[in-house]
């Protein structure tokens, strides 16, 4: 009937407009690339999807912050510890399932055969060794002091290298004249915004806790991180009827900027075959597939709630940027419970990254395959560990991946300007890796409070502390 029509277009009035946003916006994309708008121009026309990165980014930080607190707090120490323990089983095991598919894939299709030579090569830059890297990443998990973590950008050696090689490759880069300008650039991995996300993470959690278990003395702050993050939820809601003309411009500015595509033939296009395969089976088979042994509900469904979020991760290649309607979509669509998305969600987009850890372990293969260096089983077990722990330290923003990735080749000695040789494609690349960072932390809310349901049925929503215990 009409009401039906109507209560459809209603219920589904964001998703019918982002989708229409991306096909309006790969169709004027590709009708404007006729015209080779200059650098100046283009980024003048992709400014209303620079506006919605900025939008969604501004709200990353104090809803990270404020809804682990919150998220955290409203449980009992017993709730929140078993939660935890069952989200980081999680994000281990299918985070180690992205790793083997990414292995076993470049195994497979093997797209690295063939010389160099058809790739340009670049100056040799000093090798540094994984360990300072792992040092880097566990020292960022305790910064120095919260103001610091809340102001200075961290830097990290391993990543002004890649920065100073993708300057040279780059030339449409404006080249730095002052090691300044390079750390200006640096995706530096765990932060958002030169801020230091995963700092603030594991802060979150310790303050959430803390004051969870103050029981009254501690209400106060439970309700100011309560209504904080209500308030910025609200204003997530404004920005996501923006979205989609975000996307748009997004996703157009990114057609008629991107190079030639026939730099995609070859060992190229090979490569970027074998990461969407890999890419595809974890995201449409070995997620759902754990999604429906765990919760038996039907994953495709769960899936369709997403939808706003997938594409939002699609058009910004930022797990961190989309976080925001991570989160709507998760508690409107698909009704998952506010203590678990707010637990669950923050640290998963900050440290649960499925793509990326498929991706980096893929690419380092890729690129001892070009370098015809046969890789014994310690190294590719090696690369394994690596990937696993450059996901983790990645941060949510576009490219962390890339940057990363130095920690991975360094560890089995393979030449780290080699990333250049996959610059090229990472612009689509990782947009199809942030996507399924955001469809493995959304399956493990999912998961987790679907294993959580007797603690959930167990803690009053509103009071916060465990019932039983009154
Ligand atoms: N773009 C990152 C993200 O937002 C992933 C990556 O770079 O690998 O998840």
């Amino acid at each position: 009937t009409k009401d039906d029509v109507k209560g459809f277009f209603t219920r589904n009035a964001f998703v019918i407009l982002t989708v229409a946003a991306v096909i309006i916006g790969i169709i004027l994309g590709f009708a404007l690339r006729p015209y080779n708008m200059s650098y100046r121009e283009i980024k003048f026309f992709s400014f209303p999807g620079e506006l919605l990165m900025r939008m969604l980014q501004m709200l990353v930080l104090p809803l990270l912050v404020s809804s682990l607190i919150t998220g955290i707090a409203a449980l009992d120490s017993r709730a929140s510890g078993k939660m935890g323990i069952r989200a980081v089983v999680y994000y281990t095991t299918t985070t180690i399932i992205a790793v083997f598919i990414g292995i076993v894939m470049v195994l497979i299709i093997h797209p690295g055969k063939g010389s160099k030579d058809e790739f340009s090569k670049q100056q040799q830059i000093e090798q540094v060794s994984a360990a300072d890297a792992f040092l880097d990443l566990i020292r960022n998990m305790f910064p120095p002091n919260l103001v610091e973590a809340c102001t200075k950008q961290f830097k990290t050696q391993y990543a002004k290298r890649v920065v100073h090689v993708t300057m040279t490759i780059n030339d449409t880069l404006v080249a730095p004249n002052s090691s300044q300008q390079i750390e200006e650039m640096i995706p530096v991995p765990g932060s958002v915004n030169g801020i230091n996300a995963l700092g603030l993470v594991v802060f979150s959690i310790c303050f959430g806790l803390i004051i969870g278990n103050m029981r009254e003395q501690g209400q106060p702050l439970r309700d100011f991180f309560d209504c904080l993050n209500e308030a910025i939820m609200r204003l997530v809601a404004i920005i996501m009827w923006y979205a989609p003309i975000g996307i748009l411009f997004l996703i157009a500015g990114k057609i008629v900027e991107m190079d030639d595509i026939s730099a995609m033939g070859g060992q190229l296009g090979m490569y970027t075959v074998t990461v969407i395969c890999g890419l595809l089976i974890h995201a449409i088979f070995v997620l759902p597939t754990l999604y429906f042994v765990i919760t038996r509900k039907n994953p495709f469904v769960f899936i369709g709630g997403l939808l706003q979020a997938l594409i939002t991760a699609l058009g910004t290649s930022s797990s961190s940027a989309t976080l925001p309607i991570t989160f709507k979509c998760l508690e409107e669509n698909n009704k998952v419970d506010k203590r678990v998305t707010r637990f669950v969600l923050p640290v998963g987009a900050t440290i649960n990254m499925d793509g990326t850890a498929l991706y980096e372990a893929l690419a380092a293969i890729f690129i001892a395959q070009v370098n015809d260096y046969q890789l014994n089983f310690g190294q590719i077990l090696t690369i394994s560990i690596t990937a696993t722990a450059a996901s983790i330290g990645a941060a949510g923003i576009p490219q962390a991946g890339l940057v990363t990735m130095v920690i991975v080749l360094t560890s089995v000695g393979l030449p780290t300007d080699d990333i250049t040789l996959i610059i090229a494609v990472d612009w689509f690349l990782d947009r199809l890796r942030t996507t399924t960072n955001v469809l493995g932390d959304s399956i493990g809310a999912g998961i987790v409070e679907h294993l959580s349901r007797h603690e959930l049925q167990n803690t009053d929503p509103e009071v916060g502390n465990s019932v039983v215990e009154e």
